[in-house]
């Protein structure tokens, strides 16, 4: 059993029924001519934490912990695409769009890969998503309830909305979720502030947070 020092207390967990979950860490989000610099955002703070998000994936490898990445893409007809989301917002170029990596948020397309820095493994599981949260109509519950998965830690981007949505999906499941403090950003500063708040508010009613310094030095400890 491992046992992070968290907040609003102590996260324990089996690293063999856990799982890191990586939420869109992707050129389209994260790189400028994406969907995320389309929506006016600046990109720059999700770009660094690029590093930290490295090292929990390899922390989290490295004790066994079952590794999931995201995506949110959609099909290139943009059948699972509902148009309410793809008029939503003013932006430059629409989900679907071409645009300098390809078409916008498009399954296949170079904006919607994964950043090469934090590519999935061989063997580690790719979840293409529609939606912003993660379980709305993909096989990741089937897929955690095969491996006997509990527990879920989580990181990537943005907070409080595609993270904070499948946080909330997996609560609702009844896993128990610690959201990596420094391993997830948002655009806007005070709307990542504000999550890490309401998650771990009122004895963790979403879940836990901590950093990954604390993360790596608990599974660290059950390697030594
Ligand atoms: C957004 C995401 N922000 N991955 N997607 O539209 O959070």
């Amino acid at each position: 059993m491992v046992e992070v020092a968290a907040q609003p207390g102590p996260f324990a967990f089996e690293p063999s029924r856990t799982a890191l979950v990586v939420i869109d860490m992707q050129r389209d989000f994260i790189e400028p001519g994406g969907f995320g610099a389309a929506l006016g955002n600046d990109v720059s703070p999700l770009r660094a934490i690029v590093p930290t998000v490295r090292r929990l994936i390899d922390a989290c490898r490295g004790a066994g912990v079952m590794v999931v990445h995201t995506k949110e893409c959609h099909r290139p007809d943009l059948s699972d695409c509902p148009p309410a989301k793809r008029n939503r917002g003013k932006p430059s170029l629409r989900i679907g769009d071409p645009g300098p990596m390809g078409r916008i948020l498009i399954a296949g397309e170079p904006g919607s890969d994964i950043l090469p820095e934090l590519a999935p493994a061989a063997g580690e599981v790719v979840i293409e998503k529609p939606g912003k949260g993660a379980f709305y109509a993909t096989p990741l519950q089937e897929t955690l309830q095969a491996s006997g998965i509990t527990h879920l830690i989580f990181a990537g981007v943005t907070t409080e909305v595609c993270v904070q949505t499948t946080m909330r999906e997996a609560n609702d499941r009844g896993y128990d979720c610690l959201l990596a403090e420094d391993a997830t950003e948002s655009y806007f500063p005070a709307f990542k502030r504000a999550t890490l708040e309401m998650v771990r508010a009122q004895g963790a009613i979403v879940g836990w947070t901590a950093t990954v310094d604390a993360i790596a030095a608990a599974l660290a400890a059950t390697r030594a």
